[in-house]
């Protein structure tokens, strides 16, 4: 297997909005970022991810955007941005962004050509539709299975094109524009509608944006729910058991675009590409990120998010249970072996933080609980992304008052939940779980007030945690899981095992113990983490040659009684390969 250099690096994802406000109005911004990138290289990683800065009307903190080249002002300039690749490439960091071009903001030029008249040359960037009239919805959807509508609308277009209903549960996908009498599609909120990938003149100027990135200097590129963009023919309807995902992802042009991206846009470039891959399969995501690179580099799939989220059923308590987690690494890892390449993740801007998530242990056991979880997930095959304070190991934050969300898909889930008859403290509950809210608080820098973070007031809540959990503490602290994760990554960086291996499970029924070898050309390495807070005893042969490389526990006596302590994660070398566990 070619060894690419994106292969064996660690991405480190930054969320502007909340790394580290230089100016003082309670945003972080470029400056902010500039100034800790010090830190970012201390943990050891290769590459940083940087969540949409550019020009935004903020409906969607960024992912909204209505000037793909440039840099929305609370952020900063575009020499800002100069400066920060500058910096960060003298650092040997790389820098990818966000492209968020599965629809762009209501406010881009395009869309407000677009919706000036029908024959508008910007009239097909987007997906505009005649809505239906009453006797035409009965006819499709039976009277009793009406969507809502409009009544003041003109009866002609009382009902929208199809029955979608868009992500962030905020009724459907269409919204009437009166000026031209049609309706237009946004899978997200209606300030950002879908751009029509079906248009040629739509996917140049697209490519052409790309292209000014990269001859700014950007390394690459992380496609916002880029497997959406080819929407099915003639936008059918959601039937019953299908979700709004089922049938806009992977669509059957998807493939046709991204090859000509890579062709048109990217020829040329050493750059690294992943997609955020809404609804992938193992199967598609050959496709996708194939090694053979026509399309992408590497993949976000989605179906941890099934075990306890899922598009419709994400606002409950639901846990995550170990082996259906085991199953699933399982599946992507021996899937996409010698095949296509894979990410790991524990979290983002849009999903939990992985302790409360993944495990939820004792605050006493925090640390080492992020210790384990980062041991078991970095240590298999794919291109490790962390997110912004997970090295410091920071929670979710469980916002208690309404007015304190910011997020849109939270507010609206706020007001489904009341209407489903559930009472305001278990909806905020629920959506403390789950909002975005919840891990896009403020990184938490210092011990200070605002946290080191900003010294005005925060646009997001900052987590009163922040007194405990904080980079300047653990980057003095030894063992801390700062100095952990930069323990990891170099460990990871010094054996090729762990960027080629193959991947063989270990322990696969059992609830409490996650482990698996990394094989590679006879030498094999062990991995394991025990998920729960109390000890495990494991009967291993091991071989006498096996040795300890690293683990969470100092003087940990594993190798000896063969018994995890609670949360123990611990990696071994000199392991005969198919090590021969048997579940207790
Ligand atoms: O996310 C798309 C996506 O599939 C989600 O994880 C989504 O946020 C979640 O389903 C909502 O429940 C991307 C971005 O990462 C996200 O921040 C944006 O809001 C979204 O696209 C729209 O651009």
């Amino acid at each position: 297997m070619n060894k690419s250099w994106w292969k064996s690096a660690v991405v480190y994802q930054v969320y502007p909005k909340s790394f580290c406000d230089s100016d003082e109005d309670g945003v972080g911004d470029i400056p902010g970022i500039i100034s800790k990138l010090d830190y970012i290289k201390s943990i050891g990683v290769d590459v940083i991810w940087l969540s949409p800065f550019f020009k935004s009307p903020g409906f969607d903190n960024g992912y909204d955007v209505s000037d793909y080249f440039s840099v929305d002002p609370v952020f900063g300039t575009m020499n800002d941005f100069k400066v920060l690749l500058n910096e960060a490439h003298q650092r040997g960091l790389k820098i990818i962004i966000d492209l968020v071009v599965n629809h762009s903001s209501h406010q881009h030029l395009w869309f407000q050509e677009s919706s000036k008249s029908k024959n508008n040359p910007y009239r097909n960037y987007y997906f505009w539709r005649d809505g239906l009239t009453e006797d035409e919805a009965i006819q499709r959807w039976g009277q009793d299975n009406l969507p809502s509508y409009d009544l003041s609308k003109d009866k002609r277009m009382r009902f929208p094109p199809n029955n979608w209903q868009n992500l962030f549960g905020g009724g459907s996908c269409w919204e009437y524009d009166k000026e031209t009498d049609q309706y237009y599609l946004h899978l997200f909120s209606k300030e950002q509608p879908d751009l029509n990938w079906d248009s040629p003149k739509l996917r140049q100027d697209v490519y052409d944006m790309m292209h000014q990135w990269l001859e700014l200097g950007v390394d690459g590129f992380r496609m916002d729910v880029i497997s959406l963009i080819s929407k099915p023919e003639g936008l059918p309807d959601v039937t019953d058991g299908q979700s709004l995902i089922d049938i806009v992802a992977n669509g059957s042009k998807v493939h046709i675009y991204l090859r000509e991206m890579r062709e048109v846009a990217l020829a040329g470039f050493d750059v690294m590409t992943v997609g955020e891959t809404a609804g992938v399969t193992v199967d598609e995501a050959k496709h996708y990120a194939g090694l053979e690179n026509t399309e992408l580099n590497m993949v976000f799939h989605f179906e941890i998010n099934d075990l306890d989220g899922g598009e419709s059923h994400k606002w409950n308590r639901s846990k995550i249970k170990l082996t259906d987690l085991k199953n699933i690494h399982k599946k992507w890892q021996q899937g996409l072996a010698g095949i296509a390449w894979n990410s790991l993740y524990l979290s983002n801007h849009d999903q939990p933080r992985s302790i409360g998530r993944y495990v939820r242990p004792d605050e006493v056991y925090r640390e080492r609980a992020q210790k384990m979880l980062a041991t078991v997930t970095y240590l298999m095959a794919g291109t490790p992304f962390i997110y912004q304070g997970e090295e410091l190991a920071m929670t979710n934050c469980f916002i208690k008052d309404f007015a304190d969300l910011r997020d849109i898909e939270s507010i609206n889930a706020f007001h489904k939940m009341l209407q489903t008859g559930l009472d305001a403290e278990e909806a905020m509950e629920i959506v403390g779980i789950w909002g975005r809210d919840s891990c896009r608080t403020p990184m938490q820098w210092n011990g200070e007030v605002g946290a080191g973070f900003t010294k005005a007031k925060p646009w997001l809540k900052i987590n009163e945690n922040y007194v405990a959990i904080n980079a300047k503490e653990q980057a003095a602290r030894k063992d801390s899981v700062f100095h952990y994760y930069r323990a990891l990554f170099a460990l990871r960086k010094g054996m090729d095992v762990f960027v080629m291996g193959d991947y063989v499970p270990v322990l696969e029924e059992d609830e409490r113990v996650f482990a698996y070898n990394r094989v590679l050309d006879g030498e094999s390495v062990f991995v394991l983490g025990n998920y729960t807070g109390y000890e495990v005893q494991l009967f291993l042969d091991m071989g006498i040659d096996a040795n300890v490389l690293m683990g969470n526990i100092v003087d940990s006596d594993f190798l000896t009684t063969k018994v995890l302590q609670p949360y123990e994660g611990v990696v071994i070398s000199g392991v005969p390969s198919m090590t021969p566990c048997k579940p207790l």
